[in-house]
């Protein structure tokens, strides 16, 4: 038996210079399934020169995000044509809250659970040819119909660890802005906070599981990295959670750096924190201040306050913390609207930000709400780099004032190096 695990990227308008490029940390997960049922698997990713090797696949799982809806079905395609007895599982954090797209004869099995657990399931029923579908996690086809899985949550971290070989052959190409050797790490499954525009809370039937510390870092001493990117919503929503991750790390007396999504209420309310937390190896936070109008953080539920925002800059500052500052701009944006936004960058100095135009994400409230405002429906234009909803300046405009705010990112040193 031989598995095909592969990521399926579109490029978008940052591809050429590809600031963050990091492993394909789901599929690793993945692999690490298959070797405890002792099955050769390979992933593929063209992004690191990962391709698929000689040979007959058994089967062959497709992942990818939301701008790859498309390309995922038109690979499903070429294998099916190239390899007609492959079975073809499609999974992934878009597919999770958007399966029924992916309903197409050349697929044989939508995985919209997050539970490895339910794979090694799948993978076991394949094998032994069963003919009854498993009844949650997945959308089977079979006999010409779909028999649709029930929707399913977990209920606590499965303790699987990623297999990092992948990391380990291609984590010279791994980066995040400066900083290299840079890997991966998953601790907490969805999110607890409710924003509005976000994704990640669906995530799990709106189940948030947090992150099991202890067992966190353990995994990272296993990693010979320079650089730790947790990719958890938040890294810690209570102060408790930073002084427990603190304890591990202090009486383990381990050394790392490490990457990580905290919120600008959390930093200005815990500030007495940030020099110990650098301490334990906080190096670069990655903050979604999204607005600097508090009107705008109302609609987009964000609950927090912009008065805050130039506190929370200061004090990452002051404690040498990195900041990485994420904002979004929306369609209905003035030439007003984008010169505050431009002023509060310079005000505070920032040198490293992500600016995105506010882009309703299939699968969510926002998207079902505004699905008759679309102006394009196509996947790929979904990366918060293009309007999908008609904006209040003409187009061009609007794109040359959202590109204008990121010249002074280009010149940034940091990002640069
Ligand atoms: C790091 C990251 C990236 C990295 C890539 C990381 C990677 N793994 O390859 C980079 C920076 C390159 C990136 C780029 C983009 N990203 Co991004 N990214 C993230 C982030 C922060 C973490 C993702 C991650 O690696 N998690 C760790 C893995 C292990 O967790 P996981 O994916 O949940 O997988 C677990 C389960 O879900 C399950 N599973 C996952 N996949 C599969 C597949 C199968 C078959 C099975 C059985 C199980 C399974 O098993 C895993 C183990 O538990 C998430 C936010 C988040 N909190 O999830 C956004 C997120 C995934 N990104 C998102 C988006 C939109 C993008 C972009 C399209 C746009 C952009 N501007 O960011 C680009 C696309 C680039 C491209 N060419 O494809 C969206 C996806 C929304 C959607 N519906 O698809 C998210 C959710 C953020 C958001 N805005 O809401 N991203």
């Amino acid at each position: 038996m031989i598995v095909f695990l592969e990521k399926v990227r579109v490029k978008t308008i940052f591809s050429v210079v590809d600031p963050v490029r990091v492993e394909p940390l789901e599929l690793c997960y993945l692999k690490s399934v298959l070797n405890n049922m002792n099955i050769e698997s390979h992933i593929i990713d063209d992004m690191f020169g990962f391709e698929p090797p000689k040979g007959l696949p058994d089967i062959i799982v497709l992942t990818g995000y939301n701008t790859a809806e498309n390309a995922i079905i038109s690979k499903s395609k070429i294998y099916k044509n190239k390899f007609p007895d492959v079975k073809i599982i499609v999974g992934g954090v878009h597919i999770q809250e958007n399966a029924e797209y992916f309903r197409v004869s050349t697929i044989d099995y939508v995985f919209h659970s997050g539970s490895l657990n339910t794979f090694k399931q799948l993978i076991e029923n394949i094998i032994s040819d069963n003919c009854i579908p498993l009844s949650r996690g997945v959308d089977t086809f079979k006999g010409g119909d779909w028999h649709i899985g029930d929707k399913e949550s977990i209920y606590e971290n499965e303790s699987i660890k990623p297999d990092r070989d992948f990391f380990n052959k291609a984590k010279s190409q791994f980066k995040y802005l400066n900083k290299r050797n840079v890997a991966l790490i998953k601790g907490s499954i969805g999110c607890p906070y409710n924003c509005a525009f976000c994704y990640c809370k669906l995530l799990n039937n709106r189940h948030f599981i947090k992150a099991d510390y202890e067992a966190m870092i353990e995994e990272m001493e296993s990693i010979d990295s320079d650089y730790y990117w947790i990719v958890d919503d938040v890294l810690f929503s209570s102060r408790n959670d930073a002084l427990k991750f603190m304890d591990i790390i202090e009486k383990r007396k381990s050394d790392f750096k490490i990457i990580g999504y905290l919120r600008a209420d959390f930093i200005c309310r815990e500030r007495d924190l940030l020099k110990r937390l650098r301490d334990a190896g906080l190096r670069e936070v990655i903050v979604g201040f999204e607005a600097t109008v508090n009107d705008e953080l109302k609609a987009y539920e964000k609950t927090t306050n912009a008065i805050d925002y130039p506190l929370a800059i200061s004090l990452l500052k002051e404690n040498n913390i990195d900041l990485t500052a994420l904002f979004m701009v929306q369609p209905d944006y003035s030439v007003k609207d984008f010169k505050i936004l431009n002023k509060f960058i310079k005000d505070n100095k920032l040198d490293c930000y992500t600016i995105s135009i506010m882009t309703p994400i299939k699968g969510t409230k926002l998207y079902e709400e505004m699905k008759d405002s679309l102006i394009d429906k196509r996947a790929e234009k979904y990366d918060f780099l293009h309007l999908v909803l008609k904006p209040k300046l003409p187009k061009l405009i609007f794109y040359a004032l959202f590109y204008s705010l990121h010249i002074k990112l280009l010149k940034s040193v940091r990002r640069l190096k």
